[in-house]
């Protein structure tokens, strides 16, 4: 089993590695790979020092499974000459994401949609995999006719340079601006581009995607994604509506037996989901449920998660994990 992670030096690049050795997912050979002024860099894995290398030499080794955090670019000219030559590329970008021939996978969800004609698979955007792995088990009770949601957006699904920014601003220094204002002390209601529609490209991913998964667009979706200075996970604020009505036990129970949720919903002793205790654990974490009186069949629901886990590194490990386990690869 050979396996690739390529951009293992970015932010997800390193959680995807943290996850593998947390998993102890087994493989014979690890290719750490990055564009060219990183390789030749050492990053450790387990007590064992790895030279990063580039993407031709990888592509000529043959890996098994390749997982991707590099870009969309990046990923649209090297993702398929790595499934030339037999890799599995689970790739964390939106490059392939709406591509109507590849599968997008939250494995809770939909892997078994999975076969082993798919040699790209596509990682959903972080905050669509929160969203749709807390609301699969009511949509399958209940139906879903709409979900309304407002994100708050840690930094880190930015990058490293946003954290700088936030960092730099709250120590009162100067330092390199990624976004166009001050994000320490504010939010801002704007993450990547701004569509002919007034959404922007991140709410159009979560109205798009959340179809995709579901396999169905009949459910209406709306968006407000914003980016706030936090770190430790994404929040969201989720309202949904049902075709049918709903018990708030039962919803507690469901979400409770669902594989990777957590429920986190007493607020009489204060105990809800927030990212700095969704922080590197691999779970979605659900609390906030109440009755939304306004309107039929409709819940409210806050739910929390670590982006770069379960909203990118977890997911990714999961289905390359999925392939081994149905031995899609060897
Ligand atoms: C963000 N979901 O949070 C996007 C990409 N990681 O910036």
């Amino acid at each position: 089993m050979r396996l690739a992670v390529v951009g293992a030096t970015g932010l997800v690049g390193s959680e995807i590695l943290e996850v593998l050795s947390e998993h102890n997912f087994p493989f014979d050979e690890l290719y750490l790979v990055a564009s060219a002024r990183s390789v030749g860099k050492i990053i450790s894995y387990k007590g064992k020092e790895y030279s990063v290398i580039g993407l031709d030499e990888a592509v000529s080794l043959k890996p098994d499974i390749a997982i991707f955090s590099a870009g969309g670019s990046t990923s649209l000219e090297w993702a398929p000459k790595f499934a030339e030559v037999g890799t599995v590329v689970i790739d964390n970008s939106s490059a392939w994401r709406m591509d109507p021939s590849k599968k997008l996978v939250v494995p809770e969800i939909n892997a078994k949609e999975i076969g082993p004609e798919d040699k790209i698979i596509a990682n959903p955007n972080c905050s669509t995999i929160q969203m749709v792995l807390a609301l699969e088990p009511l949509r399958q009770r209940y139906g879903i006719k709409r979900i309304v949601v407002s994100t708050y957006q840690s930094v880190t699904g930015t990058g490293k340079a946003a954290v700088d920014q936030m960092m730099a601003e709250r120590n009162g220094e100067e330092g390199e601006k990624v976004y166009p204002y001050k994000i320490d002390m504010n939010v801002i209601p704007h993450i990547d581009v701004f569509q002919e529609n007034g959404y922007t490209k991140e709410e159009m991913k979560m109205i798009n995607e959340t179809k995709k998964i579901f396999g169905d667009d009949s459910i209406q979706v709306t968006a407000t994604t914003v980016r706030i200075p936090t770190m430790g996970g994404h929040s969201e604020s989720v309202n949904v509506e049902f075709k049918e009505d709903f018990d708030l036990d039962e919803v507690r129970q469901l979400l409770s037996e669902t594989e990777g949720v957590i429920v986190q919903d007493d607020p009489e002793n204060l105990i809800y989901p927030m990212p700095i205790t969704a922080h590197k654990k691999d779970e979605v974490f659900v609390g906030r449920l109440r009755r939304d009186h306004s309107q039929p069949n409709t819940l409210n629901m806050w739910v929390v998660a670590d982006n770069l886990r379960k909203g990118a590194a977890t997911n990714a490990v999961q289905i390359a994990e999925y392939f081994l386990k149905h031995a899609l690869v060897q």
